[in-house]
Formats: C-alpha cells, structure tokens, sequence
C-alpha cells in the first residue's frame, strides 16, 4: 500500500445533478495539481456503493474525501462513519429549502463521527477544494506552494479603490437620473 504520496482526493456526490455545483471542486483541484477521483454515490440509492468505497478509500490512496449531497444528506456523515479520512461535506442547494435541510443534515452530526461542514452550494464546493487543498499541502510541498499562490492571487484581485461607476443593481446604472 503507498502512503502518504500523491494522496488523492475524492469528490463524490449523491447524484448527476449535483455535478453543476461539485465541478467548482474539481476545478480548484485541478489548479493544485491534486489527483482526483471522482463517483456518483448514493447512501439511499447506492448503499453498498458507499460502503465498498468508504471501506476501500484508505487503501486507494485518498486523503481526503469531498462528499456533496442535498436534501436530506446523509452522505458524507454515513462515509464518515466507515472510514477515519476527514471528509467534507458540501450541502448542495435543494430547490425546495434552499439547501437549509442539506445544511443542517451535514453540520448536525452527532458527537463521534465528524463531518467538516462548508457553507451552501458553489461557495462550498470552492472552499471545500481549498480546504482539502490545504490538508493535502500538509505532506506536499508542491501543493503548498500552488496554494499560497492562488492565495496571493487572490489578494492582489481585491482592488483599494472603490469604482463608483461599477453599480449593479435591479434598476440599472445609476437610475436615479
Ligand atoms: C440527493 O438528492 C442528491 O445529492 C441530490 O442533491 C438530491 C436530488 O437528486 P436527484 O433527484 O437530482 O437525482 O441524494
């Protein structure tokens, strides 16, 4: 078994409708140069999915596991539960409460078996890569230094001075004239 080298990280997600919001996680990702494995998992659907992958996930060289779901998502605490790699949950945005109910069911875990909860829809499934990004880094100098720069790239795109022209709202530029 390899250890510790080149740990991947998997992003799962309950469904292929989840992927529209779960890409941004690849695609941050891909900009750190972490390998990525990717599956459809369901823990209602595709229970003995989820178990042959979270039993196997170790051995498969993942170090951390990115599980997207919504509604009722149980998920990434059910994944939690079969294997010690941290997972991140990413409560997806259902149509019907907005993913407050993704939310609630990914962050309210019980004591014992922990799921790191990101915020709602893109901005989790963002930071969730970056998080995960950040936990790879540990043992990856390559990946620490695409990190920081990303950071720094970041920093330098918040411009100082306001542009008072930039007014974006529902009435258009300016539309007290
Ligand atoms: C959850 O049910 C999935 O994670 C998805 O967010 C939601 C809806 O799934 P579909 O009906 O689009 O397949 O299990």
């Amino acid at each position: 078994m390899k250890k510790n080298k080149d740990l991947k990280v998997a992003v799962v997600m309950g469904s292929q409708s989840d992927y529209k919001t779960m890409q941004l996680s690849l695609k941050i990702l891909k900009k750190m140069g972490i390998k990525v494995e990717t599956k459809i998992i369901s823990a209602h659907r595709t229970p003995e999915r989820m178990y042959e992958f979270a039993k196997m996930a170790s051995k498969n060289n993942i170090g951390v596991i990115i599980a997207g779901a919504g509604g009722s998502a149980h998920l990434p605490g059910m994944i939690s539960a079969i294997t010690s790699i941290p997972v991140l949950g990413v409560p997806i945005e259902s149509k019907k409460l907005k993913g407050l109910d993704s939310l609630l069911s990914i962050a309210q875990m019980p004591k014992g078996i922990p799921v790191g909860t990101l915020a709602i829809g893109e901005d989790g499934a963002i930071n969730a890569a970056l998080l995960a990004s950040a936990i790879i880094a540990i043992n990856s100098p390559s990946v620490k230094k695409k990190l920081n720069r990303w950071r720094l790239s970041q920093t330098k795109s918040v411009k100082k001075n306001l542009n008072k022209n930039n007014v974006k709202n529902k009435f258009g530029n300016n539309w007290w004239r």
